[in-house]
């Protein structure tokens, strides 16, 4: 990834599933997707040395959701760039110095989550996600992280945010439609169980860009 992620496929695989199982996906369908998502139940129960095996599949965006002081942020950033890890997620809401930590450990992107895809979103990321995003963009990170179960705030991001990059989740069984984020001006869908729990995982990444297709023909 280096700096810049790809922005092929438009898509990214939360490969929140077992170790073996995750690899055999990234073995299915690396060539479907721009990265591969890692989060915690991943690489608690695999270890770091997941983020290097997948690596070699293709770029690996680590969510680990950062959300610690300045020094700490900084040791976890330096952790999962020494095992390959291409870019990073950190939450925004514990300021612009937590924020400045990543992007100067980092050895790659680094995107910031505004408002998360849940229900419980509301009450305290809702309000502030807008100026959250704002800080991303003048710290300069790469991207945001803005949940598709609300597509109306991914176009009020998008006018802050100019051309960052903006990362989706929160598709299918969340219930946020992929052509709909798309068309409000998501770059890329992070997409999990549609496609983890898919009895063929290339074939249900296939039916998510093709999607992706007709959401940006229709723009
Ligand atoms: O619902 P799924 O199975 O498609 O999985 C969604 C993935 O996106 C999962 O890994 C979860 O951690 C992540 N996610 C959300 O679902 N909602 C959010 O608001 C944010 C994320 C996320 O990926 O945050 C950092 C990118």
């Amino acid at each position: 990834m280096g700096r810049g992620m790809k922005r092929e496929r438009r898509l990214i695989i939360a490969l929140d599933v077992e170790a073996e199982k995750a690899l055999w996906i990234a073995q299915q369908t690396s060539e479907l997707c721009d990265a591969f998502k890692v989060n915690y139940p991943l690489v608690l129960s695999a270890g770091l040395e997941v983020v290097d095996r997948l690596s070699a599949r293709g770029d690996v965006l680590c969510d680990l959701k950062l959300a610690d002081i300045p020094e700490i942020n900084r040791l976890i950033v330096k952790l999962l760039f020494d095992h390959s890890a291409s870019g990073v997620i950190v939450h925004g809401f514990p300021g612009e110095d937590s924020i400045m930590a990543c992007i100067e450990a980092a050895k790659g992107d680094v995107f910031v989550v505004t408002l998360m895809s849940h229900p419980g979103a509301e009450r305290f990321l809702a309000p502030a996600a807008e100026d959250i995003a704002a800080m991303a963009r003048d710290k300069g990170a790469a991207g945001i992280i803005a949940g598709a179960t609300r597509p109306e705030r991914i176009a009020r991001f998008r006018e802050i945010v100019g051309d960052l990059m903006i990362l989706s989740p929160g598709i299918g069984p969340q219930g946020g439609d992929p052509r709909e984020a798309i068309r409000q001006g998501a770059d890329h869908l992070i997409v999990g169980r549609r496609i983890t729990q898919a009895e063929n995982p290339a074939m249900a990444a296939e039916e998510v860009l093709r999607e992706i297709e007709r959401a940006g023909e229709s723009l």
